[in-house]
């Protein structure tokens, strides 16, 4: 372990994607729709007007996607369960077809040495239960979601033996319902979002216990949230501690909330009448002891140390002139990946850690002989990864590493203009070419080490 570019022995190569992102067969065998494809189909909420009905047809070319995956020698694939898939409606009888799809996949990668790592809920929420019940304003949603991961725990816990509850909190919270920019669109005053935020974790913390009422201690089960990650301009103690306390102070509704089971006071005192309400119950569930955290990371928040502000940190804005990658939220700064995983270590002593996603957009361009030679991604997941080792050769506890992502799909409301994909898609044919970004990931996974 003298080598620093080195990573622990065991050590988890991995690739992430998400369900509405990939799978397209939107209206297969079933499913039914969610608000990702109303959002998508509504004229001007999505560039293009792209959306994900045939996405990268992985629900049809799995296979073909798992000999990649081979290929790049992974040892597990981070996927999500459309919702909508499995209970049409989000409630009520679960669709066999749906079930069965994600029966087919597990069983591809397992043949393949290749563990699932399963994720729930990645933003597709079921049409019908923002219908019936508003969606996330709604603790009716909260507990059907239990009900979702109950019945697909129950028929897959036999194979899958990995589980993240929610992707990302404030991305169909606030994004979706006071943002209005994420599905379903919605520009609600606070109070009502403070609400949705509660009824975001609570439904990850009924989750979580109906996982391991199921699956006992064959399960192991997680999160993956993208927590703002606080980097401290100048590594010193005054500044490292200011931007720890920030990281925990910014996360208050969301991570810290799950990792500590209690809304800390200030988050509360802050918030006066617009606090959400809650009962014992609720935290009981939400506070419940996690196996692993996952972690996505994309781009830092920069703090220092201000004896006069607020809680002692003061955040530092980009300079116009702060490097970017190929999107406008997306600012350059590996040293997230040492930062972030060792505060959470520090603040809530998590078992272990993974890093669930991270990866950037670039302006990936066929070149004539048909490769993308993409040496930006190269140079942001290799500075990444050279401080995940650091974190590792500190004793933070850094299992494993999931690029974002294993190829090109529906980015969202950016459609399918950014790509963050380590495999192009020519989204014409959907023809798959490994770029140069995967041989570069594909020698790092051999070696176990940045190289
Ligand atoms: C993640 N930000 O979202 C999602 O989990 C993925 O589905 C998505 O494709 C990927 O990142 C790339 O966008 C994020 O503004 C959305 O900092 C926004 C931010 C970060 C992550």
């Amino acid at each position: 372990m003298d080598d620093m570019l080195c990573f622990p022995e065991d050590f988890l190569w991995a690739c992430a994607t998400a369900s509405y992102q990939v799978e397209g067969a939107a209206a297969e065998d079933g499913r039914g729709p969610s608000v990702w494809d109303t959002f998508s189909h509504t004229p001007g909420k999505v560039r293009n007007d792209h959306h994900g009905d045939i996405a990268c047809d992985q629900y049809h070319r799995y296979a073909e996607d798992v000999q990649l995956m081979k290929w790049l020698g992974v040892r597990a694939y981070r996927f999500s369960v459309s919702w909508s898939r499995v209970f049409p409606e989000g409630d009520g009888e679960p669709n066999e077809a749906g079930i069965a799809y994600y029966e087919r996949l597990v069983d591809e990668l397992l043949a393949n040495d290749i563990q699932p790592w399963l994720t729930f809920f990645h933003w597709d929420l079921p049409q019908s239960l923002e219908d019936r019940f508003g969606g996330w304003r709604s603790r009716e949603t909260s507990t059907r979601f239990a009900d979702y991961v109950a019945c697909v725990t129950q028929r897959l816990s036999d194979r899958v033996k990995h589980y993240f509850t929610i992707n990302e909190f404030v991305c169909f919270t606030d994004l979706g319902y006071a943002n209005g920019i994420f599905a379903p669109g919605l520009e609600l005053p606070k109070r009502e979002c403070n609400q949705i935020r509660h009824h975001a974790v609570l439904a990850h913390g009924l989750a979580a216990k109906a996982i391991r009422a199921i699956a006992g201690a064959d399960a192991l089960v997680g999160i993956a949230e993208n927590t703002d990650v606080c980097v401290p301009v100048i590594e010193t103690e005054p500044h490292i501690t200011a931007a720890r306390t920030a990281m925990r102070v910014k996360a208050a509704p969301f991570l810290t909330v799950v990792q500590e089971g209690k809304y800390p006071d200030f988050y509360l005192e802050q918030e006066g009448e617009d606090a959400p309400q809650f009962t014992d119950g609720d935290m009981e569930a939400i506070g419940t002891p996690l196996d692993f955290l996952g972690m996505n990371m994309y781009t830092p928040t920069y703090v220092i140390a201000d004896e006069e502000a607020p809680h002692g940190y003061r955040e530092v804005p980009h300079s116009p002139s702060y490097p970017m990658m190929f999107t406008d939220w997306l600012y350059f700064c590996p040293q997230i990946t040492y930062w972030g995983p060792r505060f959470a270590s520090e603040l809530w002593d998590v078992p272990e850690i993974y890093i669930t996603e991270n990866g950037c957009p670039c302006d990936d361009q066929v070149n004539d002989v048909g490769k993308v030679e993409d040496t930006d991604r190269v140079m942001y997941v290799r500075n990444h990864l050279q401080s995940l080792a650091r974190a590792a050769h500190e004793g933070v506890p850094v299992r494993g590493y999931f690029v974002w992502s294993m190829l090109d799909n529906f980015e969202w409301v950016r459609g399918y203009t950014e790509r963050f994909g380590i495999i192009h898609v020519d989204f014409e044919t959907l023809e798959r070419t490994p770029k140069l970004s995967a041989d570069f990931y594909r020698e790092v996974v051999r070696a176990n080490r940045v190289v």
